[in-house]
């Protein structure tokens, strides 16, 4: 009875890197079966996975690729998209055909952009997105460990809402998830933390830690105040000085970690600068406001990755 519920009302999560997988796990403990949707053709993969306390289970995942033509893809009626900023356009029409317009998207992603776009590619789906500070580590491709715990804001964009049971499916398995709307200010203060962390962890091959030193001070302040200016002219208001306090707070949290923006420099991949401090520059550019700092450290690290991406 209870498997068929959940078969009526499928979840699937696009992308099955450490925070896809880590849904995963959230859904499956709590009594959901979850589809997983990537690359690989295989039908079922073993996944293992190391929780924060310790344990390590494993799971037998079901798997679809976007390429198939799986009957699957259609009963689904909530799909979790965690794949990077820059990939979620481009996984999204690899997929829309084959989703029924009953199905709700939710984007969960560092940074912002994507929802700009989204919006027409879609064919009658409801949109949603949210923010997660939970954090894991991708030992290997099957194996994820969780290292943060924290909390995640969801919300409600455009189109038809999520259904009121799959929400509550939802925020029963996430530990520490909100339903928040409006939504966008939740993303607007996560893309402040990593606007000021990331990029200068990656500039200075530093932990999170290491940026409570004052000659970050000024740098940090300035990338706040910039982004609140920019937001505000986006018609979002964030408290400025709350922010920066925030900031240093999760600089604090975090300060034995290597920012995720450190870690992609450090294994030579593409990182997620586009849409954290370029996504401020892009917006400050169509309200004609001077993001300096902000602008620097997306050419800092854009310069960086250009050195090792050809
Ligand atoms: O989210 C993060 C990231 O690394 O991307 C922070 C908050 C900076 C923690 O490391």
């Amino acid at each position: 009875m209870g498997q068929q519920l959940v078969d009526e009302k499928k979840i699937a999560i696009l992308g099955a890197g450490a925070v896809g997988q880590l849904i995963y796990q959230q859904l499956l403990t709590d009594g959901n079966a979850p589809l997983l949707i990537a690359r690989e053709n295989e039908r079922q993969k073993i996944v293992t996975f190391t929780a924060l306390d310790g344990q390590v289970t494993k799971s037998t995942a079901i798997l679809a690729s976007p390429k198939s033509v799986s009957p699957l893809l259609e009963q689904v009626r909530l799909l979790i998209v965690c794949v990077k900023a820059y990939q979620v356009s481009d996984a999204i029409r690899s997929i829309i055909d084959k989703l029924s317009p009953k199905c709700h998207i939710i984007l969960l992603h560092n940074g912002m952009g994507p929802h700009l776009e989204v919006p027409e590619l879609l064919h009658g789906q409801g949109l949603s997105l949210g923010t997660t500070s939970q954090a894991a580590l991708k030992h290997e491709r099957w194996h994820i460990e969780q290292t943060g715990s924290g909390s995640t804001q969801l919300g409600h964009l455009t189109g038809p809402q999520l259904s009121q049971e799959l929400r509550t499916r939802l925020l029963s398995a996430i530990p520490n998830s909100q339903w928040c709307e409006p939504i966008l200010p939740s993303l607007w203060h996560k893309l402040a933390i990593n606007a000021a962390i990331n990029p200068l962890t990656a500039i200075h091959n530093c932990s999170n830690g290491k940026l409570a030193e004052e000659q970050y001070c000024n740098q940090i302040s300035a990338t706040v105040t910039e982004l609140a200016e920019v937001a505000s002219a986006d018609g979002i208001e964030l408290d400025k000085s709350a922010l920066i306090n925030r900031v240093y707070e999760v600089i604090g949290l975090t300060a034995a970690n290597f920012s995720s923006m450190h870690q992609d420099v450090l294994n030579k991949r593409k990182t997620e600068i586009e849409s954290i401090n370029g996504y401020v520059v892009q917006r400050a550019r169509h309200h004609q406001l001077s993001t300096k700092v902000n602008l620097s450290l997306l050419e800092q690290v854009k310069k960086m990755e250009s050195d090792y991406l050809k």
